[in-house]
């Protein structure tokens, strides 16, 4: 099972309370508070893996609860802290926080609504067919309310839609583990409690109160995981992507003649003479009204958000009756509905089944209705053009992560700079005080 978004609940470790305890012993009969500190409580951090590729661990296990502080003890013995719960998730996982739910209506309300229908006087009444009986019926202090279902309206069920690029509303981004071994401290668990030697003084020499644990933190988030990978390939279903990814790398996902053969994300490393190496990741087709849900929908177009170049894959054999140059058009539109910074992001259109008879003419048409884009055209099953495929992948890769590091240079750049005795000259005045 292939698990790339998840709802979890995290609670971190309670603190211990602190100790009120007395020293009593041989030829100390008066020895002082000795109460020790509460240990703290465990805090739930998340751990970036690079030896995971989905979230199915958090599919097992919803509820990340670490452990609480243990309580001070006499003698001044100290409680022990609360084991950290490390959880270990996938490279690329991205964690939203959810809002907090609404609070519910409290059991005090609910009596007071109940005082304001005394359930005795009520004189609201339905006919029946043997006698006029109460709207409202009692057994004890439960009360039960009838309900007309063919008045009360039904609301209409909206289909499940993926949150999109930038998180569903009222989600917050709290973290991205993009490395392997980054850590994200997602609730820190509450403080122990000081014991009463803590509070003793010359004039307070028997404190008999200690200070409780704090509670730690808690809360509702979504993990959602977006593949790290250097090239994506997107196309309608049966265009041949699992094809070409089997061709260019050592991934073997499978290929059959039905659409949705890929239900999950795939990911390739095409190796290089030189040694260096590309990942390749290949996402389940899309079809037009994937934005609504059709097909497979959106859901799996986050796996090729991070991705530097895409690649467009077209079935230019024009299979099932489809026109090359509509399915082109129609994964673009879809890519923009998704996230519109997908369409400005480098692409290249690959024109697959060119050993087909009709691929040659649909080709011709391709370019004259598509006139500025360029075409490269491979037979990913014969492995006609891979060689070629895998250079320019190459090249766009490396002028992609030439242009972003410039970019980044740029910006930082741009950004304004104190040199260190300005700032220390600017501290030390905001500090002086005015002669
Ligand atoms: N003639 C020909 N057939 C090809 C070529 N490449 C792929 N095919 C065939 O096209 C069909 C679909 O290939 P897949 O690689 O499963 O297509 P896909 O795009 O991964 O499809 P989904 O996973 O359903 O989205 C298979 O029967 C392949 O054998 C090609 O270059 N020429
Ligand atoms: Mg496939």
């Amino acid at each position: 099972m292939f698990v790339d978004e998840i709802k979890v609940y995290a609670r971190s470790g309670h603190g211990g309370k602190g100790a009120v305890a007395f020293t009593r012993e041989a030829y100390r009969p008066k020895g002082g508070p000795s109460g020790g500190n509460g240990g703290r409580g465990g805090s739930v951090i998340l751990e970036a893996d690079h030896d995971l590729n989905n979230l199915i661990g958090q599919f097992y296990k919803p509820r990340l609860i670490a452990d609480d502080g243990d309580q001070g003890g006499g003698k001044g013995m100290d409680g022990l802290a609360g084991k950290d719960l490390i959880v270990k998730v996938p490279c690329g996982t991205l964690v939203w926080k959810l809002p907090a739910p609404p609070e519910t209506e409290s059991a005090a309300d609910t009596d007071d609504y109940n005082e304001d229908v005394p359930v005795d006087t009520a004189d609201t009444t339905i006919p029946s067919a043997i006698k006029q009986r109460d709207l409202i019926r009692h057994s004890g202090r439960d009360r039960a309310v009838e309900v007309d279902l063919e008045a009360e309206e039904v609301p209409e069920k909206e289909p499940k839609k993926s949150p999109g690029a930038h998180g569903a509303p009222g989600e917050e981004l709290v973290a991205d583990l993009t490395t392997h071994g980054q850590q994200f401290l997602l609730c820190q668990g509450g403080r122990g409690g000081q014991g009463n030697r803590n509070f003793a003084t010359a004039a307070r020499q028997t404190p008999r109160f200690a200070q409780p644990g704090e509670a730690g933190d808690e809360g509702s988030y979504r993990f959602e995981l977006r593949t790290i990978a250097d090239v994506g390939l997107v196309g309608y279903p049966n265009a041949g992507k699992s094809t070409l990814l089997g061709a260019i790398s050592r991934a073997r996902p499978k290929v059959a003649p039905y659409p949705f053969t890929t239900l999950t994300p795939q990911v390739g490393i095409v190796e290089y003479p030189d040694f260096t190496r590309l990942t390749v990741c290949d996402v389940p087709g899309l079809i037009e009204g994937a934005h609504q849900n059709v097909g497979l929908g959106h859901a799996f177009l986050r796996h090729i958000e991070r991705c530097k170049v895409l690649v467009i894959l077209v079935d230019m054999a024009g299979t099932d009756n489809r026109e090359p140059w509509d399915d082109y058009k129609k994964i673009l539109n879809e890519l923009a509905l998704y996230d519109p910074d997908l369409v400005v992001r480098p692409h290249l259109v690959v024109a697959n089944k060119m050993d087909e008879p009709a691929a040659a003419e649909n080709l011709k048409k391709f370019k004259r209705r598509i006139p500025r884009t360029k075409v490269l055209p491979i037979a990913a099953a014969f492995d006609e053009g891979i060689e070629q495929f895998r250079k320019v992948i190459d090249a766009a890769v490396a002028t992609a992560t030439a242009k972003a590091e410039a970019a980044a240079a740029a910006a930082a750049a741009s950004a304004p700079v104190v040199p260190a005795a300005t700032a220390r000259a600017r501290d030390r005045r905001k500090t002086k005080p005015a002669a």
